[in-house]
């Protein structure tokens, strides 16, 4: 008979993955309620950036709330609730980037492509982590599917229409922004796929052994990299502006 809800969940202080979906938990409603009270402190042009930002944080919350007791009642990784708060929050992630590219001169279809690509890239994604039979030659090929996305936002980024745009604009702040936003993708988004390999089958776990709950690790703390993160970057570049503009 369990007597005490500490006896039923994992405590999270001695286990690393708890401990980073409390913090997650925490962390993104924090966030959320920080981008949402400095919308009011930005230029007109920022607010929608910085609205998208506390929407993203705010869907992670809402998802970290019940991926956190999944976990820790289970003791699995809730791929199902992780892949449902990245379909949504990934997709608006392309439109903060659009946003953030669009005083260069970006159109809409920069944002659907963006879009098109990371809808591949989960969707491969989650079907190689849900319909997993162990074996490495499940999780590698979805795996390389994914990254097929991965690789084309990368590329849009680094060398197609996003570079384009920041070498065309005279303006520093949107050049930052730009770059900030490509360096992200490459740092920030490479932990994901690391995360991904610690799956049964994958190459970190029968490489090097590395557990599957490490996944979720790798996951949190990329979610933590990128969604707050970068929208403090944003946030960031908003302030800044307004200062420019005081002077
Ligand atoms: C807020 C959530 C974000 C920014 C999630 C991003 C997720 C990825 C970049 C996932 C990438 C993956 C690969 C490139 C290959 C392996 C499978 C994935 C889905 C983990």
């Amino acid at each position: 008979m369990y007597t005490t809800l500490l006896e039923i969940v994992r405590i999270p202080v001695d286990d690393p993955v708890a401990f980073t979906f409390f913090t997650g938990y925490m962390a993104m409603f924090a966030a959320s309620v920080f981008f949402f009270f400095e919308m009011g402190n930005v230029d007109a042009k920022w607010k929608t950036s910085l609205l998208v930002s506390g929407i993203i944080t705010g869907i992670a919350a809402v998802h970290y709330y019940y991926m956190r007791d999944y976990y820790t009642v289970t003791g699995e990784n809730p791929t199902a609730l992780r892949y449902i708060d990245w379909t949504l929050t990934v997709p608006l992630m392309c439109v903060e980037f659009y946003l953030l590219s669009r005083p260069a001169g970006a159109k809409k279809s920069l944002m659907w492509k963006l879009i098109a690509a990371a809808v591949l890239m989960l969707v491969a994604g989650y079907y190689g982590e849900a319909f997993t039979d162990g074996s490495t030659s499940h999780s590698v090929t979805w795996g390389l599917i994914s990254s097929l996305g991965y690789v084309y936002i990368l590329y849009i980024t680094w060398f197609g229409e996003v570079k384009q745009l920041a070498d065309k604009s005279d303006n520093p702040t949107v050049k930052k922004g730009i770059s900030t936003l490509s360096w992200f993708i490459l740092v920030g988004w490479a932990i994901y796929p690391i995360g991904y390999m610690c799956m049964p089958g994958g190459w970190l776990n029968t490489g090097l052994g590395w557990e599957s709950s490490n996944v979720d690790l790798f996951y949190n703390i990329a979610d933590a990299v990128n969604k707050i993160g970068f929208g403090l970057v944003v946030y960031n570049i908003a302030i800044s502006n307004r200062k420019v503009a005081l002077a």
